[in-house]
């Protein structure tokens, strides 16, 4: 009967770790979550909110903008463009600038190579303004992915770099040579970027 007991206990503390677990997965976010693109792809992240960029490590726009798009901190976190999570007045996404470069950080979660696509990029507006993608482990060395453009905004990392490699670094490149240079918005406008291949750091 001590016996039974106990087992119960453990089983009755083990099961609200799970729940505590499962309710501080909830409040944060990881939980899989599918995300539709500007284009309209759905796709699919494991780790749900987690999974998307939580800093601006760099940002180099060609040309200074006005306030509302050229803050690179609207990349972080999940898409929000168009959504109520986006307060009015603000836009909600970056403008590259024509040739501008852009890096993030995940620092809750890392990208790794898994199967078909990695890693996807927000961009607003129906097609994709093309943007070189490039990632790194410690932010020094980069391997290059290619370029989202058109309607395809995932690229797979395809056995680029060392097996096993948890990259935490994401280098995005408007490319200069394709899209307007002027306007208000100039370059790849990029809402969020999010590792469909993620893991907890
Ligand atoms: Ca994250
Ligand atoms: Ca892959």
């Amino acid at each position: 009967m001590r016996t039974a007991l106990a087992v119960l206990s453990i089983l009755t503390i083990a099961g609200c770790a799970e729940v505590q677990q499962l309710a501080q997965d909830t409040l944060d976010g990881a939980r899989p979550t599918t995300y539709e693109t500007g284009q309209g792809q759905q796709v699919r992240f494991a780790l749900g909110a987690v999974a998307f960029a939580d800093r601006v490590d760099r940002f180099a726009p060609t040309r200074e903008l006005g306030v509302a798009y050229s803050d690179a901190r609207q990349a972080i976190g999940p898409p929000d463009y168009d959504t109520d999570r986006c307060p009015s007045g603000d836009e909600c996404y970056v403008s590259l600038t024509s040739g501008g470069v852009a890096v993030f950080e995940f620092t809750n979660n890392t990208l790794y190579d898994g199967p078909g696509d990695d890693i996807a990029i927000f961009e607003i507006g129906p097609d994709v303004e093309a943007t070189s993608v490039e990632v790194s482990v410690d932010g020094r060395d980069y391997i290059d992915l290619g370029r989202v453009e058109g309607s395809s905004a995932t690229l797979d990392i395809g056995g680029r770099g060392l097996e096993g490699a948890q990259y935490r670094f994401v280098r995005v490149t408007d490319d200069a040579g394709q899209g307007d240079a002027g306007g208000r918005t100039p370059g790849a406008d990029i809402d969020a970027i999010g590792a469909i291949h993620a893991e907890r750091r």
